[in-house]
């Protein structure tokens, strides 16, 4: 039940084809075996153990891939974090995580080190995006582990950290089973074949970009062009090697944004995928009258993985994520908890072998995001057809999805209100040509000499970059109803075209 023996068992039978092409060369299926075989016996050495915690803070390379892989095949629980978290925001994770050995970059070395010795982190190691660092030299001398450790279907493979709307992030453990069965069906729905090679241009650190793609293109035994970015001139340069693309919506706007992007460049695209944000209408149009392609738009969450999909060779729908994938059953629950009649809006659940196994350490949040009859409570308004076919229409959950990242106003608030002559603050997202949403934050002062670049200085160093407000605006006061609570809505109309005018 190893999902490492999954992706070994379809590797392809030429072991010199290539698995990612990137920057600096190309890295094949065979390199891929061994250089997680020697992070095994590294492991081994350290006497990291199953069910022990990696924790990575590192740029996207090849080697960052292979060190995930050498996690799975070790049995040891991989825990990513996105680069931009602040020292303040990986503090929290190291406390809660409580890893045996974290890998970190060159630079923030020093840092970590102080922060593990702080939290009895027995080992710090580094790695950079060019393949170096001390995890790497000491790989050097180490012997290639052949075995893969035996694992049960609940074995925990990795923990996802995503924010909640209290502000304090929560872990989602993720099984081998979660992650395998996602995978195969996807594979299916997709109906990857021979010969597709993936666009690989987003970050390593989320379902989306570590999941969803990499599972896809492993059991296909593909190649990948690796990017270690998004950036629209080198997708265009690759477009024309590659068959399948996957992208957050700001991918598909920056090349339409670019009067160079059209049909010829995708001629050879068998599929190009959106997810983690809405697609707009608008986009998903523009989209197919300059490439020729609909955008296949599906739907999931850290917790589930993926739950729907448009079909690869049915209709694709502008505004709808298509229908739940096979094994999941989907419900829209209406107001009192009754199942909700077709078109008629509730919050999405969902049951099915992709559904986690729970926050870590935190029995008591898992249980309330469960109803009583097993179904995971995702927080997404959505409808239902009667032909089976789901849109999302909201959150039920406060949240802000920015370029793809989630970002959860309450975190961002409680940053703002600790700093001196801030009385109060609202954090909404408003809609932006580039990022979909932009982290808004409307402000009310105690001292009225508080300037925005005060504000901004203060919170580069508590926030990551892509959760700072990409605008602060004051007000006298927060609009509330009757019962104290802010009406973030009214504020979201206020506020609704500062980034358009
Ligand atoms: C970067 N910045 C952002 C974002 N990204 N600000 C808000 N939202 C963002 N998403 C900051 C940068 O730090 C920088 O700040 C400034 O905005 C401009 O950066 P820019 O160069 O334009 O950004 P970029 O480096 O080109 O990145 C934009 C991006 C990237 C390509 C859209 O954010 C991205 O790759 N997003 C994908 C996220 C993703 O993989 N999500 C999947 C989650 P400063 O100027 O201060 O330096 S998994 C998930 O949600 C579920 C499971 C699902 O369904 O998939
Ligand atoms: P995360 O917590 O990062 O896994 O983000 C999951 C959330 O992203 C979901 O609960 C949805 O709110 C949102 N999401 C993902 N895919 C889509 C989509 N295609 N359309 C609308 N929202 C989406």
């Amino acid at each position: 039940m190893n999902l490492y023996s999954l992706f070994r068992s379809r590797f392809p039978s030429d072991p010199q084809a290539v698995f990612l092409q990137h920057d600096r060369g190309r890295f094949k299926y065979a390199d891929l075996d061994r250089q997680s075989g020697k992070i095994v016996s590294l492991f081994q050495q350290l006497g990291l153990h199953k069910g022990e915690r990696l924790l990575v803070q590192v740029d996207k390379s090849a080697e960052a891939v292979v060190l995930y892989l050498a996690c799975l095949r070790a049995g040891v629980i991989f825990i990513p974090l996105n680069t931009a978290y602040t020292a303040d925001e990986l503090a929290y994770f190291i406390a809660d995580a409580e890893p045996r050995l974290i890998v970190c970059t060159p630079p923030s070395l020093a840092t970590v080190s102080e922060m593990a010795s702080k939290y009895k982190v027995p080992q710090v190691l580094s790695l950079n995006a060019q393949g170096g660092g001390s995890l790497m030299d000491r790989l050097a001398d180490t012997k290639v582990a052949q075995g893969i450790e035996a694992c049960r279907a609940d074995d925990i493979a990795c923990i996802l950290y995503t924010s909640g709307t209290t502000g304090r992030a929560r872990g989602a453990m993720l099984s081998h089973d979660n992650l395998a069965s996602n995978a195969l069906t996807l594979h299916r729905c997709w109906r990857w074949q021979a010969g597709d090679v993936l666009l690989h241009a987003l970050p390593i650190f989320h379902v989306h970009g570590l999941f969803v793609a990499l599972h896809c293109a492993l059991l296909n035994a593909s190649k990948v062009i690796f990017l270690p970015k998004f950036d629209v001139n080198s997708i265009k340069l690759a477009l024309p090697q590659t068959t399948v693309m996957m992208g957050v919506p700001t991918f598909y706007t920056r090349l339409l944004a670019d009067p160079e992007f059209d049909r010829a460049l995708c001629a050879n695209m068998r599929l190009f995928i959106s997810g983690s944000a809405p697609l707009l209408k608008e986009t998903f149009d523009n989209f197919e009258q300059r490439s020729g392609h609909r955008i296949l738009e599906r739907y999931g969450m850290t917790e589930a993985l993926m739950i729907s999909s448009n079909p690869c060779s049915g209709e694709r729908v502008a505004d709808s994520v298509g229908f739940s994938l096979p094994g999941i059953q989907v419900r829209i629950a209406g107001e009192r908890h009754n199942e909700a009649a077709a078109g008629e809006a509730g919050i999405l659940e969902l049951k099915g072998p992709n559904v986690f196994k729970g926050y870590w350490r935190m029995p008591e949040r898992t249980a309330e995001d469960f109803t009583d009859d097993g179904y995971f409570i995702s927080g997404d308004i959505a409808t239902m057809d009667a032909g089976g076919r789901i849109s999302i229409v909201g959150r039920a959950k406060d949240l802000v999805i920015s370029g793809g990242y989630n970002v959860y106003p309450k975190e961002v608030e409680l940053a703002i209100d600790a700093i001196d002559g801030v009385r109060e603050s609202a954090v909404i997202g408003i809609a932006h040509a580039d990022f979909g949403e932009a982290v808004t934050a409307v402000v009310v002062r105690k001292s009225p000499g508080l300037s925005a670049e005060r504000i901004r200085t203060r919170l580069k160093t508590t926030l990551a970059a892509f959760k700072q407000p990409k605008q602060i605006c004051f007000v006298d006061a927060l609009p509330r109803n009757a019962m104290g609570k802010v009406q973030k809505k009214t504020l979201r109309e206020q506020f609704s075209d500062i980034y358009t005018d």
